[in-house]
């Protein structure tokens, strides 16, 4: 059975491969798996066919036979989780690599989202200009520990995992700011992952959504 997946119809990222099913295409790839997707419309993901599958109307979604799954990082699990890859199969060293997972959604993820949505929904605001440092001294913080953590190793936890899958798509929404430039080690973390075959693959295939939704 070839799973399907659902991505943005016309994604407000331009191809820039931020959008969160760049995760899930990204682990597929990484396993080998061909999939299907599914594309939908800001309108089509608030109605009660995507919000069956998607209680928050979002994107993406994963579905293989009877099971359909939403939110990245449980989708990224159970791929590998299914393939037996992305993750250690030594216990200790599997427990370390999900709860890179957990780090890159839960601690990592939130204020590079609040800077970001800041940017792009607030300017307009009074106190947009009063908020803004506040929110990249947030992100600073975060990137600091993770860069002290990171070192010079290549991946967070020995080999590349769905952890280190997952923690270089959430670096890579800093893409458009120059903030992650001040971290070396940082910035050649995500190179590297994105220098990924499997990255590459999946990035194309999302390029490719968006070059031909603008072309239509
Ligand atoms: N925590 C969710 C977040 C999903 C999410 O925010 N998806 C965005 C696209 S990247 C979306 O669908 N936004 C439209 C909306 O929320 O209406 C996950 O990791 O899957």
């Amino acid at each position: 059975m070839i799973p399907t997946i659902t991505a943005f119809k016309n994604s407000p990222d331009r191809g820039r491969g931020q959008a969160r099913d760049m995760r899930v295409r990204w682990a597929l790839e990484e396993v080998g798996q061909p999939y299907n997707v599914r594309l939908v419309s800001f309108e089509e993901m608030k109605e009660p066919g995507h919000l069956a599958l998607h209680p928050f109307g979002q994107i993406p979604t994963y579905e293989d036979g009877d099971l359909a799954l939403f939110e990245t990082g449980a989708i990224v699990l159970h791929i590998a989780e299914r393939h037996g890859v992305l993750l250690p199969t030594e216990t200790n060293a599997r427990a370390r690599a999900i709860t890179w997972m957990f780090a890159a959604l839960n601690t990592v993820e939130p204020p590079i989202v609040d800077f970001g949505m800041a940017m792009l929904l607030e300017r307009d605001e009074s106190w947009y200009e009063e908020r803004l440092p506040v929110l990249k001294d947030r992100v600073r913080v975060r990137l600091g520990e993770l860069s002290s953590r990171l070192g010079d190793a290549d991946w967070l936890d020995g080999a590349f995992s769905a952890g280190d899958l997952l923690m270089v798509t959430v670096l890579r929404r800093l893409n458009s700011s120059h903030i992650l430039g001040d971290y070396p080690n940082l910035s050649s973390y995500v190179a590297r992952g994105e220098a990924r075959s499997a990255f590459r693959r999946a990035f194309d295939a999302q390029l490719a959504v968006f070059t031909a939704a603008s072309s239509s």
